[in-house]
């Protein structure tokens, strides 16, 4: 038997989960959301050990929403939706200043819901590049419009080091195991609109409950 670790990843995969997470009535489960993201790691781990900073938090954000999903009140995490209104309901949230509750799901989740603005923003670039674009360019032009805002210089200054890291255009192509660039363009055309509807469906949540600055 081939052990899980030396499978190769397919991005495909991953972007396929992400499409499994959102419900005909446009609830987002957070069970496919965090494997989605679990997916996305394991790609950048596998582009080397510059990424790790950015993977530890990674991992650490998917970990404590996995363990509220196995609590006692696990039930409640099963949606973004669900979830925003027991922690709410409750008061498990830290609205204005970090306090009681820094492993809040609803604070935790934003932290990963803007990378995944990022996220868009990046294969968006990715799509309509050419042969001759820099995927660190692309890398941080994406980083720059998004997470960078909720970053401090410290932690701006470590990610713009690291995507100096990034293998170029057609190695990047390469690891996300699609096939030719041809069919990477097409495979990313298609999720393009399934990340974006994720990420709207969850920024409208976050902003009609006023949770877009949550500490
Ligand atoms: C492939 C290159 C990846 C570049 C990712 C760009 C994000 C840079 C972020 C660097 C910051 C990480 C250090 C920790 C920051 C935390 O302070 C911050 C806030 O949390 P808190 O608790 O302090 O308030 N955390 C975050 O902002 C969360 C950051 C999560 C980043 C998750 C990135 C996962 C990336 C997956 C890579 C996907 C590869 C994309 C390509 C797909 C195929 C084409």
């Amino acid at each position: 038997a081939v052990a899980l670790e030396d499978q190769k990843f397919s991005l495909q995969e991953v972007l396929d989960t992400f499409k499994l997470c959102l419900s005909e009535n446009k609830e987002v489960h957070l069970e496919q959301y965090v494997a989605g993201w679990r997916g996305l790691v394991r790609f950048m781990n596998s582009l080397g050990s510059v990424f790790s900073f950015i993977s530890k938090d990674a991992v650490n954000k998917i970990q404590i929403l996995v363990n509220h999903l196995n609590s006692e009140t696990g039930a409640h995490y099963v949606t973004i939706q669900s979830m925003v209104r027991y922690e709410l309901d409750n008061q498990l949230v830290d609205l204005t200043k970090r306090g009681s509750f820094p492993e809040s799901g609803c604070r935790t989740l934003l932290r990963l819901h803007r990378a995944l603005r990022w996220l868009e923003l990046f294969l968006e670039r990715l799509r309509t590049s050419t042969e001759d674009s820099k995927t660190s360019a692309m890398c941080s032009e994406a980083y720059n419009e998004s997470l960078s805002q909720h970053h401090p210089w410290i932690i701006r200054k470590a990610a713009g080091t690291a995507f100096w890291a990034l293998p170029g255009r057609a190695q990047f192509f390469d690891v996300m195991n699609v096939g030719v660039p041809d069919q990477v363009v097409a495979m990313l055309g298609d999720a393009m609109p399934l990340i974006s509807e994720v990420y709207q469906v969850t920024e409208d949540l976050y902003a009609q409950n006023n949770l877009l600055e949550l500490p």
